[in-house]
């Protein structure tokens, strides 16, 4: 395809008043993801790294990652060598550790107490967390380096209290990790790093290799490798393993009115649009004047032209669209149907809007909350579900890395409450060993 570099970079144009319920729904449409054909493609990668363990990692790590100087393992171990003096800039060192800091409070936050819930008398039922022993967790290499991703899942595993944590990512063709990753991965205790990307990293973490350890779950974005890689492992028993959630191209949906300030809905809108040609990038307009939505648009071409990601801009937003509505309530009801992973309220009175938001990954309120805030340093967290799984997902937060146990203990007060109730349900079930694990006890406290 060649582009036209004096061609306007435009998103198009939806009258929501105008558009009949089958349109309506292909607005609401993300595009095909082909799982079935991309876990085809990753299978073979998986099953050799399974049976050949590290010899074939590395082999796939040349291959695919472009890095053939790892010398026997792909992993290494902490403690971490000291980053040489002037790796990392002070300034960028110093957002890092203001980034970590808010990150890990909201995340701390998150830790709930144990609960104690008396049902009956002398029936006592209990809840509590314990996290998750071995985690890995994904950090994609391409086109953007990304500590910003090691901070948002290491965090939460270091406050949850997970044993081994080891982060994922392809090498540099020397072999090295960026040290932004490597500052990241000293600040929140990783245990280890493995030197590898793709569905060969998933892989190894899935079913462990002689270097690799074995994790539990494995956390962390990707591209349609390690996205089906992640889907196939948690799908095979043997592997014993879970993921976070399935994940798509990343996605913005931005409401404003005529409160809003054009160059910042602009500026939201190419923010997401440059993380790559798929992202997802909707405008809704609540009765917006069409002199402020060809402002909107302007901002976009002109802004877009001198960012240094233009050209993948030039791809993403004119598969982006821009939706009329007449109402705000048209305007929400649309968002909620899509589920967002961001969600930008560019609105008069944003924050009384929060309430009527059903499905959004992480909401961002009124204008001077852009989603950079979110994807780096707010304290939220920024793996969030995409592809409209927001209806039935949250974003990686530090329940993620735990589980929660319950437990009881009956009294032999308790059991002469509890028990006739059991046996009962037990008989009505047909499970008479059921009910004679209550009536053996109660026999023998009457005697
Ligand atoms: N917006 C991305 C996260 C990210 N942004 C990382 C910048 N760096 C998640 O949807
Ligand atoms: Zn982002």
């Amino acid at each position: 395809q060649i582009i036209d570099p004096d061609s306007p970079i435009r998103m198009r144009t939806y009258d929501l008043s105008q558009t009949s319920r089958s349109e309506r729904a292909l607005l609401l449409k993300r595009p095909v993801l082909n799982s079935a054909a991309m876990i085809a493609k990753v299978r073979p990668i998986v099953d050799a790294v399974r049976s050949g363990g590290d010899k074939a990692l590395l082999g796939f790590v040349s291959q695919f990652d472009g890095c053939t100087v790892l010398e026997g393992t792909p992993i290494l171990r902490a403690p971490f060598p000291e980053l040489p003096p002037g790796a990392l800039a002070d300034n960028v060192r110093a957002a890092i550790d203001v980034a970590y800091a808010n990150v890990r409070k909201f995340h701390a936050a998150q830790v709930e107490p144990a609960l104690k819930v008396e049902t009956m008398p002398g029936v006592v039922c209990s809840r509590f967390a314990r996290a998750i022993s071995r985690v890995g967790l994904y950090v994609p290499g391409g086109t953007a380096i990304l500590p910003s991703t090691a901070l948002m899942l290491g965090i939460p595993a270091q406050v949850a209290g997970c044993k081994e944590i080891v982060i994922a990512t392809p090498p540099r063709p020397d072999g090295s990790i960026s040290p932004e990753v490597m500052y990241v991965a000293k600040l929140v205790g990783a245990s280890a790093i493995l030197r590898a990307g793709g569905a060969q990293a998933v892989a190894a973490l899935a079913y462990g290799t002689e270097t690799v350890p074995k994790v539990d779950k494995i956390f962390g974005p990707g591209n349609q490798w390690v996205t089906a890689a992640k889907m196939f492992v948690q799908n095979d028993t043997d592997a014993l393993v879970s993921i976070d959630m399935p994940a798509g191209p990343s996605e913005v949906l931005v409401i404003a009115d005529e409160t809003c300030n054009p160059a910042f809905v602009a500026a939201d809108l190419l923010s997401q649009a440059e993380h790559g040609v798929d992202s997802q990038v909707v405008l809704v307009s609540v009765n917006l004047p069409d002199s402020t939505i060809s402002a909107i648009e302007a901002e976009v071409d002109s802004q877009a032209r001198a960012l240094p990601r233009v050209d993948i801009m030039r791809e993403s937003i004119p598969k982006s669209i821009i939706v009329k509505t007449t109402s705000l309530e048209q305007a929400i009801g649309f968002s909620n149907d899509y589920a967002p992973e961001h969600l930008i309220l560019h609105l008069r009175d944003a924050p009384s809007v929060v309430a009527q938001v059903e499905n959004a990954g992480s909401v961002f309120v009124g204008p001077y909350s852009p989603e950079s805030c979110g994807d780096y340093a707010s304290g939220t967290n920024h793996t969030l579900p995409t592809n409209g799984y927001a209806r039935q997902f949250s974003g990686v937060n530090t329940q993620s890395f735990q589980k929660h146990i319950t437990s009881q203990e009956v009294t032999a007060d308790g059991l002469k409450g509890l028990g006739p109730v059991v046996a009962t349900l037990a008989d009505c079930e047909g499970l008479g060993a059921h009910a004679n694990a209550i009536r053996i006890r109660l026999r023998a406290m009457n005697t």
